[in-house]
């Protein structure tokens, strides 16, 4: 099973904070795998240089290859997928992820793969190793797009499941070689970091995000006691620090007071990232839980520091709320990060300026500062593809004044993010209140996370 590179990072130079993390879904689909009796490796080429030798070798001795597509890294899928049908021209190559959600047909038209599954992959997969043994008809298996001599069929529609409780916990093993989780905590060795999901979909629509499309609405959460049971065997497998990398975390604040007590009451003794959050989920007494329970890292989607951009996004939140949560993430402890974005159709300058002196003015002890996208399953893509301003085949465009976009050029608007990061990280007081608030919560990996992320980013402007 393969997770493809990254994509060529799109602001050439500026580097963000990228929270490196295991290929959950692989994973997942792997441990079903091996409890079928199969034996799987993975190779994670966004966590190791790709290495064309390897693959070749690995795919050699496969009977078939996985692989996870996002719609950023649909291309780099395409190569590789192209590098081993040239080698190995029969081998099944099955495809899975969030692209795939979005455009079965597409993505099997547009790469050489064999089978698409559009939704969770664990229901499927010993269905699909039993109709590639040509012990079960593909017409027969729900969610999935397969290529045939006489073009792309389909299983019948996508079934997702139900009770999320019933999953086997990701085979962590596979992937304990890899070094993740870097930017949350530098000195984290192989095998002490990974990730966990308390949920599947996203409640929110926020217009610019791929999650907005329907598939993706259907939010589904796990049990406290499910979760719980896997932390343990998280923790008995010699992890250290743990990412809830859901899309949004967590989206209900009653199960989440739960979760944590349970956390401290077990005394799990791991250490906790928080991938992406709201600001409007911002509790007092839910921050002070989780602090206590050892989560060190929050990441909230910001936006903008103008409130007409905010509605636009349809983020329903307020930049008052912005500054509240904001304020008692730092108060509470965390090291909190913020993303913002660049690019909205009626963004001027002085929006630009108003969001970088409001980012300027709040305790974020990390941010980047992104161009607009449009990407294929947001609200906006779907707009300006009906508006003839994006073709139905680019999947991922900037804002771009030249396509109807925007006000200002990508090269423009990518030259503001550079500069408003730098700004940002250039003022002198930033790194001695990030000292302060390290000694204050007697934790220097605060600082480490600081040095981590500029040091990432002077090696950016220098390349
Ligand atoms: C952690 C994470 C990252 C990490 C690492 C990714 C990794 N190794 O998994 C980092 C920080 C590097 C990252 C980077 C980016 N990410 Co990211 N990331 C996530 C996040 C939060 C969790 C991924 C995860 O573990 N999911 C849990 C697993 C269980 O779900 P899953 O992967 O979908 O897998 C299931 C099915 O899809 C399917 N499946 C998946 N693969 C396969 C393969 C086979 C063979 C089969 C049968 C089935 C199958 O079965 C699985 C189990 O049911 C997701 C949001 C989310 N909650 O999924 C965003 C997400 C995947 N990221 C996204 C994006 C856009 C990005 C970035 C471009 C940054 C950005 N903010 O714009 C970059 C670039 C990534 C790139 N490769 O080019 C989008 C992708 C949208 C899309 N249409 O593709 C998501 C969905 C976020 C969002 N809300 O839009 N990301
Ligand atoms: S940006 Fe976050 S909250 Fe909004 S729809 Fe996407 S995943 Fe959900």
């Amino acid at each position: 099973m393969i997770y493809p590179p990254p994509e060529q990072f799109f602001i050439k130079g500026a580097r963000v904070f990228y929270g490196l993390s295991p290929p959950l879904g692989l994973l997942y689909v792997a441990k079903m795998l091996e409890n079928d009796g199969d034996t799987v490796t993975i190779l994670d080429f966004s966590a190791e240089p790709f290495d064309e030798h390897k693959l070749i070798t690995a795919v050699r001795f496969a009977d078939a290859v996985g692989m996870t597509v996002l719609s950023p890294s649909l291309n780099e899928a395409k190569s590789l997928i192209g590098l081993i049908k040239q080698q190995s021209p029969d081998i099944p190559i099955i495809i899975g992820g969030p692209h795939c959600a979005l455009l079965p047909e597409k993505a099997l038209e547009e790469t050489q793969a064999d089978i698409c599954v559009q939704g969770d992959g664990e229901t499927v997969i010993a269905d699909i190793k039993q109709a590639l043994d040509k012990k079960k008809d593909f017409t027969e298996i729900p969610g999935i797009a397969y290529r045939t001599t006489s073009g792309i069929k389909y299983g019948p529609s996508v079934q997702l499941i139900r009770d999320l409780n019933t999953i086997p916990f990701p085979a962590r093993h596979l992937v304990k070689h890899y070094v993740y989780g870097h930017e949350y905590n530098p000195h984290l060795k192989a095998g002490e970091f990974t990730s966990i999901t308390t949920s599947r979909g996203c409640p929110y629509t926020c217009r610019f995000c791929s999650r907005g499309s329907i598939s993706m609405q259907r939010y589904r959460m796990r049990s406290t006691e499910n979760i719980l049971a896997e932390l343990k065997e998280i923790q008995q497998q010699g992890y250290r620090h743990v990412a809830f990398a859901d899309d949004c975390f967590p989206a209900n604040t009653k199960q989440a007071y739960a979760l944590f007590d349970a956390i401290t009451n077990e005394n799990l003794n791991l250490k906790f990232s928080v991938t992406a959050t709201r600001v409007d989920l911002a509790d007092k007494e839910l921050y002070k839980k989780m602090r206590q329970a050892g989560v060190t890292h929050i990441q909230f989607g910001l936006e903008s520091g103008n409130q007409d951009v905010l509605d636009f996004y349809h983020k329903q939140t307020t930049v008052d709320t912005i500054k509240k949560a904001v304020h008692l993430s730092h108060e509470t402890g965390f090291f909190t990060i913020g993303s913002f974005i660049f690019g909205a159709p009626f963004e001027t300058k002085e929006h630009f300026n108003r969001t970088l002196l409001f980012g300027k003015s709040l305790p974020l002890d990390s941010v980047s500062f992104l161009p607009l996208r449009y990407m294929i399953g947001s609200e906006l893509w779907n707009q300006a593809v009906n508006e003839g301003k994006i073709s139905e085949k680019e999947y991922l465009v900037p804002a771009d004044k030249n396509r109807g976009l925007g006000i200002y050029t990508k090269e423009v608007l990518f030259r503001y993010c550079m500069n408003a990061q730098r700004s940002f990280y250039g003022r002198p007081t930033f790194f001695v209140n990030l000292l302060k608030k390290s000694l204050r919560n007697n934790d220097m990996t605060y600082v480490q996370s600081y040095l981590s992320i500029v040091f990432s980013s002077i090696r950016g402007i220098f390349s």
